[in-house]
């Protein structure tokens, strides 16, 4: 008997009777009685259904039309809210609204109930959010595989300035986005030792054996694209033991004991480490990798047998798999595990497959991020992945290393998977290079530092590998989604094609000089300033006048992103004030949003510190309303896009070769956020794109960085040279701020006697002059609305369907694969 078809219809009815629906008899609550959070479940529910066809149908167009898919390997997935998103790109927003208005509920109030999925540190998670959302929008067969953290990143809060860690259960009550698929449960080893045997014609196999088993249960969260009917899924991993408990012990009524097993199981997905950068070297951490790139493959293995009867050498061209970042380079040797172990390959057809199957992104060049395990503890996970590891170096050092510098164990050494110096460990980073067909940096700055830097043996013997592929942001959520009002004008200036073909945005460039554009323009800026100024108010107990120059540092705490800096700066201009009270000094707001990581110290020491010149500065009645200092608590994407709209000056300060790319450049740009920034990252491809005279440029480039080290850098130089620095530092460091002048020594210590590593005092005076540039361009509010305009006309380049067609077009062969009504 076929069914009736239910009514799936996006007419503000069909919503209506299906939120109705979902109230009643999924959630068993009234109408007259639902709570808000029930109204949002449902509402969610009655989206999910019309999304979820689209998901059935992607996924078998798929698999019928036989094309290549991409597989994004993350560890992280930064997604936000997920509610508000899914209606604007599916077009629903709109018919939704009517709907529960009709029934008297007002859907922007609903969107607060949505807890943030926080599966991600930083931009890393928040680049394979966009990325997720660009392959549905341009139709591209994906999936993306990560991890379901029971916990994402840690909730922050301050306590008398100091930052305090809770966890986040961001799905104590489940998530409606979410559906369990049991039926593709898969099993992980870990652990136990290696045998050789012998098969039937006599050869050599090795087989893991004694080793601990894991179950993974997938969970798929559908990837809604705009204007586009593709729906792509994200499968999260969930870590469950292999039997619900052990009966034997169960019997002998130790009930407690019994249990014990599945809890060690379930803690490997039970929490997100809280790393940005820098990395840990536990052995959880290591487990959480292997766990989610064994049932990713095998997922991957399961669907491509099943779907043909295809030599395995055909499997390249089912299958490409991006690795993002080194995090999931234990794939390299489990898909060799899989080809030569378990499907009884040849090494060498089993490595081209791998060459061709994977490609790797690099994220940062930081010495201390690059990924590392120790070969004992790797042996002692993954005794049979060390094997292979050491098998692909050996024929690769005797091979191509050899060949092209005979004899010369320097470059063997520098190119090893192995680090010999210390201990011995694993190179992620190198596995990675090799075992990829291409490796792309994240800007293009960033590119050419790894091949002249990073890797330069690498490039030397594989200059074809390498390619940049600069990040890039989906436009929906960053400007549609987060600032509608802005989106709406821009839409009724040149049309709505801009939503799909960011290059349209060019068009606004002439109305940045029609004072009527300009002023419709500014009053959206000054709105959103206002709902910023009240959650200001809210959070920090600060008032705020939506008046002054709302300037913007947000991103994780970290020494090379230099809040510090900007820290320099604003006690110099509290000193100033004071100093001299009637200056011409337009007032101003320092926002800051930021997390550390729970066991960077330093950086736990400079979020005090802001907090506490916060605290003074906030507090002094000479200062009044020309300086306020803010530091928003649990930075995140939600709040993210409460503050981006609302600022006035993106502060992306790094030092020069330090940040890859960055991507909250490039958001707080589109919305027309003026950028005060290094020569660093995707800034440089900033500033090309607005032009010079819309950006504030400052501070050493990469080459004069690498000139000043030559000659030996000492901060202790520019301390004595510059009074105003001085006495700023001595300031931040005395008792004044905390009544305790011992609070701030880590600080003072870092940028004086433990030589200032990321170069705080070399770039201070010309941080401050470009600072004293800002404030008298922002006096001509004509000019800064202007530049302003021309922002957000001219990044158009920095939209990650741009980045994401790359992608498939330079590394991973894939054809655009539009889904039917
Ligand atoms: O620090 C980088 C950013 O510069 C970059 O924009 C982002 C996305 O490519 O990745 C960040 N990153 C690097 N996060 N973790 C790492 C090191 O594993």
């Amino acid at each position: 008997m076929t069914p009736a078809p239910c009514d799936l219809g996006n007419s503000k009815d069909s919503l209506k009777n299906s939120i109705i629906n979902h109230l009643r008899f999924t959630l068993g609550a009234y109408v007259e009685s639902a709570s808000k959070n029930d109204w949002w479940v449902a509402t969610c529910l009655a989206i999910r259904d019309r999304v979820m066809d689209h998901a059935t149908k992607s996924r078998t167009l798929h698999r019928q039309s036989g094309v290549r898919r991409v597989h994004y390997l993350s560890l992280e997935y930064l997604m936000g809210r997920l509610l508000e998103n899914n209606l604007r790109n599916s077009g629903l927003y709109e018919s939704t609204k009517a709907a529960l208005g009709e029934m008297g509920k007002d859907l922007d109030a609903l969107l607060d109930c949505e807890p943030d999925m926080g599966l991600g540190n930083g931009g890393l998670g928040r680049l394979a959010a966009c990325f997720m959302d660009s392959l549905s929008t341009v139709n591209l067969p994906a999936i993306g595989y990560g991890i379901h953290y029971e916990f994402g990143l840690f909730r922050q809060e301050f306590v008398n300035g100091k930052q305090v860690e809770h966890p986040d259960a961001w799905m104590r009550d489940g998530s409606p986005w979410k559906i369990a698929r049991p039926s593709y449960r898969q099993t992980v080893q870990l652990y136990g030792r290696v045998v050789q045997k012998f098969d039937d014609c006599g050869h050599p196999r090795s087989e893991w054996v004694e080793t601990k088993a894991l179950l993974g249960l997938p969970w798929d969260i559908p990837i809604v694209g705009y204007d586009s009917h593709t729906v792509n899924v994200l499968r999260l991993w969930q870590a469950q033991a292999d039997e619900d408990f052990n009966f034997q012990v169960f019997n002998e009524g130790s009930y407690v004991e019994a249990l014990r097993d599945k809890a060690i199981a379930e803690t490997v997905s039970k929490v997100l480490y809280p790393n940005d950068s820098t990395e840990s070297g536990k052995e959880l951490r290591l487990v959480q990798q292997y766990f989610f790139v064994a049932c990713s493959l095998a997922d991957i293995v399961r669907r491509f047998k099943v779907g043909y009867t295809l030599p395995w050498s055909e499997f390249p061209s089912k299958a490409a798999i991006q690795l993002n970042d080194t995090h999931p380079a234990v794939a390299i040797p489990e898909l060799m595990r899989i080809l030569v172990d378990l499907e009884g390959l040849p090494w060498n057809e089993a490595w081209k497959i791998c060459q061709e199957t994977f490609a790797y992104t690099n994220h940062t060049l930081l010495p201390e991020a690059l990924e590392m395990w120790s070969v004992s503890l790797f042996e002692r996970v993954l005794p049979r992945h060390l094997q292979i590891i050491y098998q692909i170096n050996q024929l690769f050092l005797e091979g191509d290393v050899e060949a092209k510098w005979p004899g010369d164990s320097e470059k063997k050494r520098s190119l090893s998977l192995i680090e010999e110096r210390g201990g011995k460990y694993v190179r992620m980073a190198n596995l990675s290079v090799l075992g990829s067909h291409a490796t792309n940096g994240v800007a293009a700055l960033h590119t050419r530092l790894l091949c002249e830097r990073l890797f330069a043996d690498f490039y030397a013997l594989y200059p074809d590998r390498f390619l940049n592929l600069t990040n890039g942001i989906t436009f929906r959520r960053w400007l549609d989604v987060c600032n509608p009002q802005l989106s709406a004008l821009i839409t009724e200036t040149i049309g709505e094609s801009w939503k799909k073909n960011a290059d349209l945005l060019r068009n606004l460039d002439p109305h940045a000089d029609d004072p009527a554009f300009r002023a419709r323009y500014a009053k959206i800026k000054r709105d959103h300033k206002v709902v910023l100024a009240k959650i200001i108010e809210d959070e920090c107990g600060v008032t705020v006048s939506p008046d002054a120059l709302f300037d913007v540092q947000i991103k994780r705490l970290h020494e090379y992103k230099r809040q510090h800096l900007n820290l320099l700066n604003i006690v110099t201009l509290y000193r100033e004030i004071l100093d001299n009270p009637n200056a011409d000094f337009h007032p101003r707001v320092f926002i800051f949003g930021a997390k550390a990581a729970p066991g960077y110290f330093l950086a736990k020491n400079i979020i005090h510190a802001i907090n506490a010149v916060a605290a003074k500065v906030n507090n002094d009645p000479r200062v009044g309303d020309k300086l306020k200092v803010v530091f928003l608590p649990n930075y995140r994407v939600s709040l993210a896009e409460k503050i981006i709209p609302a600022s006035d000056l993106s502060e992306q300060i790094s030092t020069a070769g330090k940040e890859a790319s960055g991507t909250g450049n490039m958001k707080l740009a589109l919305n027309g956020s003026l950028t005060i920034g290094t020569l660093d990252g995707a800034n440089v491809e900033i500033e090309e794109e607005v032009g010079s005279e819309n950006i504030f440029i400052f501070g050493l480039t990469v080459e004069e960085v690498t000139e000043l080290r030559a000659k030996g850098y000492n901060p202790w130089d520019y301390y004595w040279a510059n009074e105003k620095l001085r006495n700023t530092i001595d300031w931040i460091s005395s008792d004044y701020f905390t009544g305790n002048a011992e609070e701030f020594q880590p600080l003072r210590r870092s940028l004086l006697d433990h030589g200032d590593p990321y170069l705080c005092l070399a770039d201070y005076q010309s941080y401050v002059d470009a600072q004293a540039k800002v404030d008298a361009t922002y006096k001509d509010q004509d000019k800064w609305v202007k530049m302003a305009i021309l922002n957000t006309a001219r990044v158009g380049k920095f939209s990650s369907d741009r980045t994401i067609l790359q992608y498939a077009e330079k590394v991973w062969n894939l054809p655009q694969v539009p889904i039917g009504e």
